[in-house]
């Protein structure tokens, strides 16, 4: 068991102006810390045992008995906390000064600057939560839509760690029994329930698949879906990319060959994240190489894309360069061909769309078909499976997805093991080999370089 010997203190709360700052500390000498520092409001000393889970209002003192801010502490005594050793947390208020006027005093009394994540980090160690909780932490801070809220939210209360507990608590189970009967061979007794075994293992092989069903949400959901404007140019790309995201990030100008290299904003649509990515303009032949150069970015961010969206100039039926090309090797699946500048009136046009391709009108200038061009990104990039696999199951995150992959092979070479009746040494060894992933999964086996990887991502004070 893990046995924590510092005291660690930091900002919890967002740095910059605001009403209130909380200042977290947690470790052994919390509470000392906060004998220190709080005082009542008259200015007394808090004769107090500190009361689990109390608010208590007083002035916060430093060191040389100046009274910094008027402050509310809020104490929580371990186990019973969110790190599981005693918490303070103290909120003053929310100025850059006042914090770091708290926040030096809090250190001169003897705690030490928090790592990133540390606070959580702590947590787990002390057997609060599993490393999958912790991850889901994370994930909750960095939420910026529903559906990834949703899923962060199931997955903190712990929903995918019963899942992989329970696995792992099989294969306990299966190598018991294969370890017993090892044991046993030199009397010549070799029982090993080998339809009970194997049953086993297909339960374990089902619940990876459907566990793992999920995996080619993970990115969709973490990310957003890749959404490239690309086509001639001219048509109105960056105009275009300017209306989803409701802000002038392109340059926009009548120059064909304004954009040069691919820019990127994430835009949500009804809870669904999208990185859109606007390009440079097709077109053969450019004596610009910069321009050249960006026209190769645009077609490999296509190729890469969830949805494309391939803009075209309505009021313009020349399509130049390599369009007719670029329009022949639209995949239908993923591409919506939008009519742009619809405004300007459509000109009778050369150009045929094939008919499988999906298309809008639309006029970036005055907004007409934006929604419905919204409405087609969520459609082609297949989102509803993504909004209602998040709103009923976890959906694995990528170290999950790896391990539970790997675990879901090596279930495989253990089945033929037994069912070939291979010796039992084998079969112990290959049991154990699918414990430890589902080990590695919840963090109840880990290495130390792992919690570095998974706890640099929190920001300090969590
Ligand atoms: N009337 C009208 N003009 C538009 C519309 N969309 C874009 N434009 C104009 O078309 C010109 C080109 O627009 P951009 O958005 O820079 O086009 P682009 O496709 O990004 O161009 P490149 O980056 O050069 O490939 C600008 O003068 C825009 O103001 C539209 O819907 N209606
Ligand atoms: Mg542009």
């Amino acid at each position: 068991m893990h046995h924590t010997t510092d005291t660690i203190a930091a900002l919890s709360t967002a740095p910059g102006e605001a009403g209130i700052a909380v200042v977290r500390i947690s470790g052994p000498r919390a509470l000392e810390l906060l004998d220190h520092v709080l005082r009542t409001p008259s200015g007394g000393r808090f004769d107090s045992d500190w009361e689990h889970r109390r608010l208590y209002h007083g002035g916060f003192f430093d060191a040389s008995g100046e009274r910094v801010d008027d402050v509310m502490a809020a104490v929580m005594r371990g186990p019973d906390s969110y790190t599981g050793d005693d918490v303070v947390e103290i909120s003053c208020h929310g100025g850059s000064a006042v914090v770091a006027r708290v926040l030096e005093t809090v250190f001169a009394a003897g705690a030490r600057p928090a790592q990133p994540g540390e606070f959580t980090q702590r947590a787990f160690l002390n057997g609060k939560m599993d490393l999958i909780q912790a991850e889901a932490v994370a994930d909750l801070i960095h939420a910026r839509t529903e559906l990834q809220r949703m899923v962060a939210e199931r997955q903190l209360r712990g929903t995918l760690s019963r899942r992989i507990d329970a696995l792992a608590d099989a294969m306990v189970t299966l190598l018991a029994v294969i370890e017993a009967n090892i044991d046993f061979i030199e009397e010549g007794i070799d029982a090993l329930d080998v339809p009970g075994a194997l049953a086993t293992i297909t339960r374990q092989r089902a619940e990876l698949d459907d566990l793992l069903s999920t995996a080619s949400l993970s990115r969709p959901l973490r990310e957003g879906y890749r959404v490239v404007i690309a086509g001639p140019v001219n048509a109105g790309k960056s105009s275009l990319f300017n209306r989803l995201t409701g802000e002038a990030h392109a340059i926009v100008t009548e120059i064909p060959g304004t954009t040069r290299d691919v820019l990127r904003e994430t835009v949500v649509v009804e809870g669904v994240p999208f990185i859109l990515h606007d390009t440079a303009g097709l077109r053969d032949g450019t004596p610009d190489r910069v321009e050249a150069i960006g026209i190769g970015r645009a077609v490999d961010a296509a190729e890469n894309a969830d949805v494309v969206l391939f803009v075209l100039d309505a009021s313009d039926h020349a399509l130049g360069g390599d369009g007719p090309d670029a329009l022949a090797r639209l995949d239908a699946s993923r591409a919506l061909v939008v009519w742009n500048k619809v405004d300007c009136g459509r000109r009778a046009d050369a150009v045929t769309i094939r008919r499988e391709i999906a298309q809008v009108r639309a006029s970036a200038l005055t907004g007409e078909g934006v929604e419905e061009i919204r409405r087609e990104m969520l459609r082609l990039a297949g989102s509803e499976a993504l909004s209602r696999t998040a709103r009923e199951r976890a959906i694995l995150n990528a170290r999950l997805v790896t391990l539970l992959a790997e675990a879901r092979g090596r279930l495989d070479t253990l089945g033929q093991a037994v069912e070939s009746r291979e010796p039992l040494e084998l079969l112990a060894v290959q049991t154990r080999e699918v414990l430890t992933l589902y080990e590695e999964a919840t963090g109840r086996r880990y290495q130390e370089g792992l919690l570095d990887a998974i706890f640099s991502r929190f920001c300090i004070g969590k």
